[in-house]
């Protein structure tokens, strides 16, 4: 595929010092990952699918707490060849597997994160909560398509989380919200909750909690994720209803005990 942006495959220098970041705090924010003229060039589109494909229509004050956090459209890429440019970038890709540690990264799934103006917090809470995974290889990539200050929702982490396996069995919820702000405060992790600049990014791993302040400007927070497996990803048995419905979403006619290979699920590098 010819990319209208190289830069999206071209190679971005990680640091030794980025990995043994990642691999400490379970998270990393890198700066400079995309320009700001390639995030122009694919921001309308992205902004474009999510009008069209959302389906969440209530007024804020008649949601639930996660339906205040963000409008959530997935799959994008399914629906739009410039989105697909965008997801499938190797340059993306790339930091994800070296971040990893693994070889090859698969596509698990893309979703734009967008928390309206007025839009409230996201509760604290670990991804992997949702997918039927054998491993922790498993990281998402969190892309804010402007620059976002604090009033706007950053995403926000407990550094070093990771490897803290209370809590690992809430949704994102109220309740995951109040538990874990007490049980991570408890445990001392530092929370990281700062600005980012254009063009800087953050890949966390399945079980890095983390959460997101409410958005107090007049500027939707415009936001685009891509989650990558290990390519070798096995495929564990669910444990919860939202991991059935996962499994039967993102790789449909895999079953539990195989290594991911569904056509939803592409080696992306
Ligand atoms: O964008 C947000 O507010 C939350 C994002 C998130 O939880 C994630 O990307 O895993």
């Amino acid at each position: 595929m010819t990319l209208t942006r190289p830069e999206l495959e071209t190679d971005y220098t990680l640091s030794r010092s980025d990995i043994a970041h990642f691999a400490e705090h379970g998270f990393v924010k890198l700066k400079h990952v995309l320009s700001p003229e390639t995030i122009a060039e694919y921001e309308p589109e992205i902004t474009g699918k999510v009008i069209e494909l959302n389906t969440q229509h209530l007024p804020l004050d008649e949601r639930d707490t996660y339906g205040k956090a963000f409008l959530q459209v997935t799959n994008l890429w399914q629906d739009s060849e410039r989105v697909l440019e965008f997801v499938s970038s190797p340059r993306l890709a790339r930091i994800a597997a070296q971040l990893l540690g693994v070889q090859s990264v698969r596509l698990y799934h893309d979703q734009a994160l967008y928390k309206e103006s007025g839009g409230g917090v996201t509760p604290w809470h670990a991804d992997q909560y949702y997918w039927p995974f054998s491993t922790d290889r498993c990281v998402t990539i969190w892309i804010p398509l402007q620059e976002t200050p604090m009033e706007m929702g950053p995403l926000s982490f407990a550094a070093g989380s990771h490897t803290f396996e209370h809590g690992r069995d809430l949704a994102i919820s109220d309740e995951s919200g109040r538990v874990l702000q007490e049980t991570l405060a408890e445990q001392e992790f530092p929370e990281i909750s700062e600005p980012f600049e254009l063009g800087e990014v953050s890949y966390h791993l399945g079980w890095t909690f983390h959460h997101a302040p409410p958005n107090t400007t007049d500027i939707p927070r415009r936001v685009m994720t891509v989650i990558y497996v290990d390519a070798a990803m096995e495929i564990s048995p669910p444990v919860n209803k939202n991991q059935e419905a996962d499994l039967a979403s993102w790789m449909p006619g895999n079953q539990p005990g195989e290594t991911i290979s569904s056509p939803l699920n592409p080696v992306l590098y």
